[in-house]
């Protein structure tokens, strides 16, 4: 299969079925570079990746699970200083360092060649070259792009064929000279002859960066996650947002999510949360039972990808074909829908392996097993656990799962055409000041809400909690511009929705974490969700009323639906009330954001704030 090295030079193995010569010129281009041993460039069959997997069993980068209990399923334990996105080491290389503005790390698309071409030299010897063509999007739509990842890691490989649609029928697409986003990615562990390789090679230094003017990245250091499987944020956030600023459309940090009433109606509807504020959870969300006939079906858990149709309306689609989701705090009570689509063929990551061969994370079950191995290979009872304070799973380990295993897949969810989108959620995760759900009066009220959009920290992202981040549109490591033209991208969307004869979608803001003075949450949140969901739907459908204040329209008591639930109005208006002196506060730390941001921040920002102090001051 693979060829010997000759002279120093990989063999280049094309398949046939490789037609485009620009391909295959950057693939040796880019294997002169990096100098691996061979180069396999993969179809996205079965066969090719139940053989990666086995080959990473017998390397030890791989546990199998237990046949019975998690069927053909994996457990790959990452270097403990490669366990998350570095968001630090993560640069937007324009020409002009004002267009990746002041959110993102930048530095000179000239210098970072010279210091990359250093490092990615000889990056991959002694290990294989994958060539992984991917569709980011169904195969052919006309919102889809396509990318090609050259990565020295089979972790990446087979974890690219679950999270995109990734193997041979990418080359039809492609063609002879169809456009692709190059993506080049190395562990930087190169295999020094003679020695052993080890079970997650990676490198102290990381560099994840993004060319938007060339549409490239390039990534070098790290196996994990965002860093490595760069069709996820690196494409299909911070260079599609580029992309999408450029040719008018939009590239989100959103779940998409299909809402169903009991006579049959359907919308679409797009949600940015930040972390830790159960995304995953809120795209398979299982409605009440009392909210008779309700349903809701899932299009996407992470990120959308949106463009204006022919009839004005804004069509969405889920450019990944899998989840990569967090899994600690997921169990049959949060996510049952999550829990019975990893029943089998699944790569987990960083969780703990139980004495039977199947996983365990915290927050899996109320009482932990008896004994387990952890992420770190370590022993683990839950008395070491209570006397360390160690976690049998890392907090950011991970399951890795096809989207077509979710019991709730939305029939559409691989339609080349998208869904319209009826409204756009906002939220993040504050105990106090921000309502469970505002309606914004107009779009660029709604941008504002979007932009100004705040959540605290939990113990687990940080180790400090309670203290308010900015994080506008869920978006702040994911732009890949400047963000105050990306806001200003919003608003131009809008307006050109207004022109058409397409209604524009409604935005709404949420909170599901008010607590009380004791600090407990008020609202049940998880299925309960979906009473606001209806509100939503009801107010889209003209059928709800609500109240307005300062911020915008909120329901009252008597809009929300209460069957099955005992929710008092006391209860109701400890989540919903509007305290004055909080928000004086609050547009304290919008005048904050906005004076980071000030360059090119838009007029209609400044104005929505006056608006809101005004409203205030009333
Ligand atoms: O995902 C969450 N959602 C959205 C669900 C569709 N979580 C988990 C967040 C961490 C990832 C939530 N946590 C939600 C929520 O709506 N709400 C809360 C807060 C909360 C936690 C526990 C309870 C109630 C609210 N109740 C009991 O523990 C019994
Ligand atoms: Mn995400």
């Amino acid at each position: 299969m693979n060829q010997p090295v000759m002279g120093g030079v990989v063999a280049l193995n094309v398949p046939a079925y490789v037609k485009q010569q620009r391909l295959v010129a950057w693939v040796a281009e880019i294997a002169a570079l990096t100098k691996p041993d061979s180069i396999y460039w993969c179809d996205g069959s079965q066969e090719e990746y139940d053989r990666l997997c086995e080959k990473m069993v017998a390397g030890g980068t791989m546990k199998r699970l237990n046949e019975d209990k998690r069927p053909n399923s994996y457990l790959a334990c990452s270097d403990p200083t490669d366990v998350a996105r570095v968001e630090d080491r993560t640069f937007i290389c324009s020409t002009d360092k004002v267009d990746a503005g002041p959110t993102n790390n930048w530095t000179d698309p000239v210098e970072m060649r010279a210091t990359l071409n250093g490092l990615f030299n000889g990056a991959m010897r002694g290990r294989t070259m994958y060539v992984v063509p991917f569709s980011m999007g169904p195969l052919g739509s006309p919102i889809a792009h396509i990318g090609v990842e050259l990565s020295d890691s089979p972790y990446v490989a087979v974890n690219m064929r679950i999270m995109t649609r990734m193997g041979r029928a990418v080359y039809d697409v492609l063609g002879t000279d169809g456009e692709f986003v190059p993506c080049v990615h190395t562990v930087g562990a190169p295999v020094v002859a003679g020695q052993a390789d080890v079970a997650w090679p990676c490198n102290p230094t990381k560099y994840i960066v993004h060319y938007p003017e060339t549409r490239e990245i390039w990534s070098f250091g790290s196996g994990y996650g965002g860093n490595a499987l760069l069709g996820k944020k690196c494409f299909a956030l911070r260079i599609a947002s580029n992309m999408g600023r450029e040719e008018g459309w939009l590239a989100e940090h959103m779940l998409i999510l299909g809402v169903e009433s009991p006579a049959g109606k359907k919308h679409y509807v797009a949600a940015a949360f930040p972390s830790a504020c159960g995304k995953t959870n809120f795209a398979m969300l299982v409605p009440p039972a009392s909210l008779n006939g309700w349903k809701v079906t899932t299009i996407g858990d992470d990120i959308a990808w949106i463009k204006p149709g022919a009839d004005g309306r804004l069509y969405a689609i889920n450019p990944e074909a899998g989840y990569f989701g967090v899994a600690p705090g997921t169990n049959t009570q949060t996510n049952p829908n999550c829990m019975a689509s990893m029943e089998a063929n699944t790569i987990f990551t960083n969780v703990a392996l139980t004495d039977d061969g199947d996983v365990w994370w915290e927050g899996l079950s109320k009482e932990a097993p008896a004994h387990l191995i952890d992420w770190q290979g370590k022993d683990w009872t839950p008395a070491i656990a209570r006397e360390t304070g160690r976690k049998a799973a890392h907090p950011n380990s991970r399951f890795t799962v096809a989207a077509i295993q979710n019991p709730v897949i939305d029939s559409a969810w691989d339609d080349p055409a998208g869904v319209p989108l009826s409204a756009f959620v906002f939220g993040g995760r504050r105990s106090t000041t921000i309502p469970l759900v505002t309606e914004a009066r107009n779009w660029v009220e709604g941008v504002y809400m979007a932009a100004t959009m705040g959540s605290e920290t939990t113990a687990a992202a940080t180790g400090e909690s309670g203290i308010v981040r900015r994080d506008p549109f869920a978006m702040l490591p994911f732009i890949g511009y400047n963000m105050s033209d990306y806001f200003q991208h919003w608003l131009e969307t809008g307006r050109k929705i207004a022109a058409s004869p397409a209604e524009l979608p409604k935005i709404f803001c949420v909170n599901w974490f008010r607590t009380d003075e004791s600090g407990k949450f008020v609202w049940p949140g998880f299925g309960d969700n979906m009473r606001v969901l209806k509100w939503m739907i009801d107010r889209i459908e003209g059928t709800a009323g609500g109240s307005e204040h300062v911020f915008g329209i909120t329901p009252r008591y008597a809009d929300l639906s209460w069957d099955g639930i005992d929710f008092a109005e006391k209860q109701f208006d400890q989540i919903t009330s509007i305290d004055k002196a909080a928000w004086v506060d609050e547009l304290k730390l919008h005048a904050e954001l906005f004076e980071k941001l000030h360059h090119h921040l838009p007029k209609e920002m400044v104005s929505t704030k006056a608006q809101l102090e005004k409203r205030l001051a009333a």
